[in-house]
């Protein structure tokens, strides 16, 4: 990355003490994990996720929705986190006081080193009964994370379905049910129409409002309340600083736009602004 906004944005990391590191799915792109603008693969290309990603959906058809939730969780289990990941854990392992809001649904940040990331959408991997709420076993038809074939970090979009194979079992799936009442099992994520959770919501406003830098990184901000959190950071003084290889709704907002994909970008940005910094 040339010019000036390199080394502004390493000179306000630098100088920050309580970041905010906020994020989409852009952040998740370089492990192979489509964005929500990115065309779905398979059956799935012929649904548009904001459709599905719906209760309306669920109800009408919870073994498409069940089994979407089901490819994706695969999807993300062959994952691995990439440098952006890690970059990410560096600026909290240097400054304890850093919050990382995600609106991704992966559990990405975890195995990259963030332990407790805010989580605005919820996770692929906190299933629930949809009547009742009462926390579900994740199936357990997937073997553990090491016998699985990983996503090649580099092939974006990796894994067999990203080369048009049909995933052994890439199709509708009944959901499990509700050991306690017998309802369907749903998948742990906010979908479109339903409130986010209000712990984690007032969680993200607190840190926004209290930050003195927020990093924006790999997100279009088009979905909302979401989208809000980067201009709260704004209003009360702090620098934003935006990581995405394309213009946003953000950019007016903010001190430095930095266009290039957060697994280059990131770890450039932590190792200029801590040159001692391990990156990984
Ligand atoms: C609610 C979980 C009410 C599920 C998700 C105000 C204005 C307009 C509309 C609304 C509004 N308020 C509410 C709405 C309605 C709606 C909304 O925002 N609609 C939008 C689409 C117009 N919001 C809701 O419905 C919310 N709920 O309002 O409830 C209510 C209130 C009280 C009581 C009852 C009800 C709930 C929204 C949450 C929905 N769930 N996810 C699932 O994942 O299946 S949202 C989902 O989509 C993601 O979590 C994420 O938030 C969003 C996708 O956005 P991004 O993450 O930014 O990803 P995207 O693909 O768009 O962009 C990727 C970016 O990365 C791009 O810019 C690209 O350039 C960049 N990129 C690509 N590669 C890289 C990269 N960047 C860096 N590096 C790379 N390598
Ligand atoms: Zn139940």
């Amino acid at each position: 990355m040339t010019g000036p906004e390199p080394a502004e944005a390493a000179r306000l990391l630098a100088a920050a003490r309580r970041p905010v590191v906020f994020t989409g799915a852009g952040m998740s792109a370089e492990s192979g994990v489509p964005t929500f603008r990115d065309a779905q693969t398979g059956l799935w290309q012929r649904y548009d996720p904001q459709e599905l990603a719906t209760p309306a959906a669920f109800r009408a058809d919870p073994a498409l929705v069940w089994g979407w939730y089901e490819a994706r969780r695969r999807g993300v289990r062959r994952a691995l986190p990439n440098p952006g990941h890690r970059a990410v854990a560096a600026i909290q392992a240097r400054l304890p006081e850093t919050v990382v809001i995600t609106q991704n649904v992966d559990d990405l940040h975890e195995r990259g080193g963030v332990p407790a990331p805010v989580r605005l959408h919820g996770s692929l991997f906190a299933p629930r009964c949809s009547a009742c709420a009462r926390p579900a076993p994740l199936p357990s038809d997937l073997p553990p994370h090491d016998e699985l074939e990983p996503h090649d970090e580099l092939e974006p979009h990796g894994g067999p379905e990203s080369r048009g194979e049909p995933e052994p079992h890439d199709g509708p799936l009944t959901p499990p049910a509700c050991a306690g009442c017998g309802a369907p099992v749903r998948p742990g994520v906010v979908w479109f129409g339903e409130a986010l959770p209000s712990a984690a919501l007032d969680a993200a406003v607190e840190a926004a409002a209290g930050c003195d830098l927020l990093l924006t990184v790999g997100t279009s901000a088009l979905v909302h309340p979401a989208a809000e959190i980067p201009l709260v950071a704004a209003r009360l003084g702090a620098p934003v600083v935006q990581v995405n290889p394309v213009p946003t709704p953000l950019d007016a907002i903010c001190a430095v736009n930095l266009r290039g994909p957060a697994g280059e970008v990131l770890p450039a940005l932590v190792r200029a602004a801590w040159p001692d910094a391990d990156v990984g």
